[in-house]
């Protein structure tokens, strides 16, 4: 290294050219302001300001085109009407009702295609849900119009556990998915906790072609970091291939925790890695809550991670059933109402002892 430095040096060009361009750079910083000429060189996502926020719906009317126009070309590769940092609040969610007249292109069952191109992207949104009405609303307020802002062909899925066993987020997702590809050839499958809400419309709900992507990176309940290395809670995206290779979600967490981590270790199991939207971007709020009642924190998680190894290829896609027991098209989401049955009985740890 030292002697390349050294044979550079001797060329009389070398301090001449180093002055220029730091001149150049000087002068760049001087005229646009520091922030763009980093995010010039850096990309888009370096600096956003997220104390200058947009209404997710403006210029949304832009989309709107001459209705006896027909649609010839895909739509460009990143959507012309992006904005970045998005206003959220959470005080009054909105009735379905205004939900629908805000987003009139949104057809029975939650779909959208861009009406003056074709949506490169197919996108399936699968929400599990029981008992948080109001957090739906507030999401399906935000989410439809991020989604066409992205020009996505897009339907939401909402996946409703019936009764009130123990609440599975992941098996109701593994439903989702196999339900939702009964629908469309999706590209992507974005698995979406209901109370979470995007906060920068550059997190584009697409999926990455080589491995799971996890898009919930900064939620501002973990004070917009990740809580722990390897996390992979809230939002995530993946391919139906990349579903299918790890044999979708376990089946066998009932109640909360650990299910997030099971599918981390999936991913590595599986011989993929864990790709993220970067902390600037991957922002989200969640709507604050309480603990569901139905929904206890598993006592039986960490048993259940040891064997995760050792289970995985039994215990998913391959082995799910449930009844579906309705499937509807309401305006603004398909919605799957299952039984997924209840929790086995397992050996509490301190029944195990008792044993011995
Ligand atoms: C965290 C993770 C979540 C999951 C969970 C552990 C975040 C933001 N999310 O969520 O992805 O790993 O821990 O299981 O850190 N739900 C209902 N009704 C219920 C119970 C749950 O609809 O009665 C759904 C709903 O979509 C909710 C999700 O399940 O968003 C996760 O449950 P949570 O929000 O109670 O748990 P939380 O926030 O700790
Ligand atoms: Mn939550």
């Amino acid at each position: 290294m030292g002697a390349m430095f050294l044979t550079r040096t001797d060329r009389p060009c070398f301090f001449m050219c180093l002055a220029v361009s730091q001149l150049l750079f000087i002068l760049l910083l001087y005229r646009r302001g520091a922030s763009s000429v980093f995010q010039g060189i850096f990309g888009s996502y370096l600096g956003w300001d997220y104390s200058r926020t947009q209404d997710v719906y403006t210029n949304l009317s832009l989309f709107i085109p001459d209705p006896e126009a027909v649609r010839t070309q895909f739509c460009p590769a990143r959507s012309p009407i992006l904005v970045g940092p998005l206003t959220i609040t959470f005080n009054k969610p909105p009735s379905l009702k205004k939900i629908q007249q805000k987003n009139r292109y949104v057809t029975s069952g939650g779909y959208f295609s861009p009406r003056h191109c074709f949506g490169r992207y197919r996108t399936a949104v699968i929400i599990p849900h029981r008992s948080r009405e109001s957090h739906l609303r507030s999401l399906l307020y935000y989410l439809h119009p991020f989604l066409q802002r992205q020009q996505l062909h897009y339907a939401i899925f909402v996946v409703h556990q019936a009764g009130n066993a123990t609440f599975n987020r992941a098996k109701l997702l593994n439903i989702g998915v196999r339900e939702a590809l009964r629908y469309d050839d999706w590209d992507c499958l974005i698995l979406h906790d209901v109370d979470l809400v995007p906060e920068n419309d550059y997190n584009l709900y697409i999926c990455d072609d080589y491995y799971p992507k996890h898009l919930s990176s900064a939620m501002d309940k973990f004070q917009y970091s990740l809580p722990y290395w390897g996390y992979f809670g809230g939002v995530s995206a993946l391919t139906p291939d990349q579903f299918m290779k790890i044999n979708g979600f376990p089946n066998t967490y009932w109640g909360w925790g650990g299910e997030d981590d099971d599918i981390a270790m999936r991913i590595r199991l599986s011989g993929m890695s864990i790709t993220r939207s970067p902390l600037s971007l991957g922002r989200y709020k969640m709507i604050p809550h309480d603990r569901d009642s139905g929904n206890e924190e598993n006592s039986h998680r960490y048993t259940l991670l040891r064997n995760t190894k050792k289970n995985w290829k039994d215990d998913g896609m391959n082995s799910l059933d449930f009844h579906l027991l309705s499937r509807e098209k309401t305006p603004l989401y398909t919605n799957l109402t299952v039984d997924i049955g209840e929790a086995p009985e397992m050996p509490t740890e301190a029944s195990k002892w008792r044993l011995f």
